[in-house]
């Protein structure tokens, strides 16, 4: 049967915990798509080293993001669901794809400005050849479409140009991809500070839920939020953490702003926040418990690992093999 599903690639760093802002921004619209697509979602570890990373921690957090991956019900039948590092062709394609990147393009990455004055002990030449790496995860599986939040908009563009670029000089190699932003979700902020995005690697753990927060430490963290003190319930731009914490509310309980907004109008801050806690705590707990099933089966997580890098590479190939010839690499005597 000739297969005519559009392609989905998307990825996530094990770089700490997964957040609500990965969840709700990312993860959650991933696995709406994933009937009607082809999907590719990978543990992007090759890019989460561009920051310094503790080894055992990084096994493990590249781990709990697999569980949390088929915890959210992405089904690993349907998705091929694998970590970057098994897949040796997109470090392969990234080193082409440096080839045919500029600096002057890397270095207006926002992404890069932040993450380079967050460590500026640590500016790698992997930190500024980020997007590169990402270009190639994408343009390998010739994906049409890439679900991801807000922040990504900026390394979806430079991706797409560097494909229109390689295709300009050799014909059609690469598929060009659009990004896929959700309308809710799509820029958590942080709770303590919300003019910044809630980030999985920011050290103040006030500023982020994790998606296995126990209940009663999310409620407190909601409690906590900060928010502004003339006590309307209601989206603006001089309100960030409430408007905030109502798109969060919107997120996980499929309501729109208005109606949000019309079912808080004479709530006082107090009692919202409670409401906004127990509907997260609602949402996040059967991944929790589908979590802690999943970590009593390693027999099954191992099944998952490989069968995913296996299934990944024989199509990468195809793409690195073609390139490989575009180039002028000199053919494999078989
Ligand atoms: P790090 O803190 O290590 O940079 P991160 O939390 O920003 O990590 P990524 O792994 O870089 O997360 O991103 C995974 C996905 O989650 C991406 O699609 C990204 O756009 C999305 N995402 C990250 N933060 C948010 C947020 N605050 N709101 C909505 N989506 C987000
Ligand atoms: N840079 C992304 C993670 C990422 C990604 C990708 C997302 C790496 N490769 C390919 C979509 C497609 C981020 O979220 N920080």
């Amino acid at each position: 049967m000739l297969d005519t599903k559009k392609t989905i690639f998307s990825g996530m760093q094990p770089s700490g915990m997964v957040t609500l802002g990965n969840y709700l921004g990312a993860l959650n619209n991933w696995t709406k798509l994933q009937d009607e697509y082809n999907c590719l979602y990978c543990i992007v570890d090759m890019h989460a080293i561009t920051v310094r990373q503790d080894p055992a921690k990084l096994r493990k957090q590249a781990k709990e993001l697999l569980m949390q991956y088929i915890a959210v019900g992405l089904d690993p039948e349907k998705n091929i669901i694998y970590y970057q590092s098994h897949v040796p062709q997109h470090a392969e394609l990234s080193w082409v794809l440096n080839c045919y990147t500029y600096m002057g393009e890397l270095s207006r990455m926002t992404q890069f400005k932040e993450k380079s004055q967050r460590h500026a002990e640590n500016i790698n030449s992997g930190l500024f050849t980020y997007p590169v790496l990402m270009a190639a995860d994408i343009l390998l599986y010739q994906a049409d479409l890439v679900p991801v939040g807000e922040d990504q908009r900026q390394h979806l563009e430079i991706t797409r140009d560097i494909a229109e670029r390689f295709n300009g000089i050799y014909g059609d190699v690469f598929t060009m991809p659009e990004p896929y932003i959700g309308k809710v979700g799509a820029r958590i902020m942080a709770l303590q500070d919300p003019t910044r995005k809630m980030s999985k690697s920011d050290e103040n753990k006030n500023n982020t839920i994790a998606l296995l927060d126990e209940p009663a430490v999310i409620m407190n963290k909601i409690k906590r939020a900060v928010t502004d003190s003339d006590n309307e319930i209601r989206f603006g731009e001089d309100k960030p953490g409430i408007s905030n914490l109502l798109s969060i509310y919107c997120a996980v309980t499929g309501k729109t702003p208005a109606q949000a907004e019309a079912e808080f109008a004479n709530t006082s801050y107090g009692a919202f926040k409670v409401a906004v806690g127990e509907a997260v705590v609602a949402n996040l707990e059967p991944i929790q418990k589908k979590v802690k099933e999943l970590e009593k089966n390693q027999d099954y997580m191992d099944s998952v690992i490989r069968s995913g890098a296996e299934k990944a590479s024989r199509i990468a190939e195809k793409t690195l093999r073609k390139v490989h010839k575009k180039v002028g690499f000199p053919p494999r005597i078989k």
